[in-house]
């Protein structure tokens, strides 16, 4: 497994770090925009691999990324607090096409894996411009709202994360949705917690909605969250596990890429599992795709 990462910046070398530290590759390549970054971070993660499992960590250009497995796609200008994630949309659209294009030239039987913002545009863009089938060009997308909805809600209720099903759907951005009639712990409603109150799934719906705006606001980006989320998805491709996360694939149903519960393995992802959802849920999906298609039609 070849995994080659466009994009060292911060998010790029902890989600390189994360897949090493899991040895999800036998070859990590880290390139950037700014190649010291790149040799830099895989120096780093190569001085610790007495104590870590062994990969190959190299970095160079995006020619030394040939004959990737999977691609990860971080490079961009990442957003500040205060702005919505839609706003890099000018700012990252030709970059992400360009590096897309030369990527899928020297590793036509990749998956690429997109963690750039704004998300859906960006994988949207990605599938339209590589030529690669849908279920080979996957969006982070709210994978990474679901971890930090699955998060807080475990906090509230004092259970563990990992027996919590729950998902957030949708755009991975202000229309997201986090579905409140279909979580369950281990198969058992919510509502039979001890301790449940619909006030407090309210209130870690709104938490979810800020949650990345309030770490930027304080340190400056996410990076953890974003990491963990970003090698879950990689963990089911490499081990085929089939895995149902709500990655981000262009959907025919919707005309756009947007996020659902999907089947991750070996072969990318799909196909896309129904998810019984409320009438307002329903409503609340439906303007988040039409919020993702208005952003798609500004694509230059
Ligand atoms: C996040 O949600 C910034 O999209 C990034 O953490």
């Amino acid at each position: 497994m070849k995994i080659s990462f466009i994009g060292s910046g911060k998010v790029g070398a902890a989600v390189a770090y994360t897949a090493s530290l899991k040895g999800l590759a036998q070859e990590i390549v880290l390139t950037d925009a700014f190649s010291d970054k790149a040799r830099g971070e895989a120096l780093d993660i190569l001085q610790g691999q007495a104590f870590t499992p062994q990969a190959q960590i190299k970095y160079g250009d995006i020619k030394d990324t040939a004959g990737s497995d999977i691609i990860v796609i971080t490079a961009g200008i990442p957003r500040k607090a205060d702005e919505p994630r839609v706003l890099l949309l000018s700012r990252n659209a030709g970059l992400i096409a360009g590096l897309v294009k030369e990527a899928v030239l020297y590793s036509p039987d990749c998956i690429l894996f997109m963690i750039t913002n704004p998300l859906d545009v960006m994988t949207q863009l990605a599938y339209q411009v590589s030529g690669l089938s849908a279920n080979r060009v996957i969006g982070m997308g709210t994978v990474l709202d679901t971890a930090r909805y699955r998060s807080y809600l475990a906090e509230q209720f004092g259970i563990d994360a990992r027996d919590i099903d729950a998902y957030v759907v949708g755009e991975h951005g202000e229309t997201m949705v986090p579905l409140v009639s279909q979580i369950t712990i281990k198969g058992i409603p919510l509502t039979e917690l001890p301790g449940y109150e619909s006030a407090a799934i309210d209130r870690v719906c709104d938490e979810v909605r800020i949650a990345s705006g309030q770490v930027i606001a304080l340190k400056g980006g996410t990076v953890f969250a974003p990491a963990a989320s970003a090698c879950a998805v990689l963990e089911a491709i490499v081990k085929d596990s089939n895995q149902i996360l709500p990655v981000c694939t262009y959907n025919s149903e919707y005309g756009v890429a947007v996020s659902l519960p999907t089947l991750v393995g070996r072969h990318g992802a799909g196909p896309v599992l129904n998810v019984p959802m409320t009438d307002c849920e329903k409503a609340a999906l439906e303007k988040s795709v039409a919020n993702i298609k208005a952003y798609v039609a500004e694509l230059p």
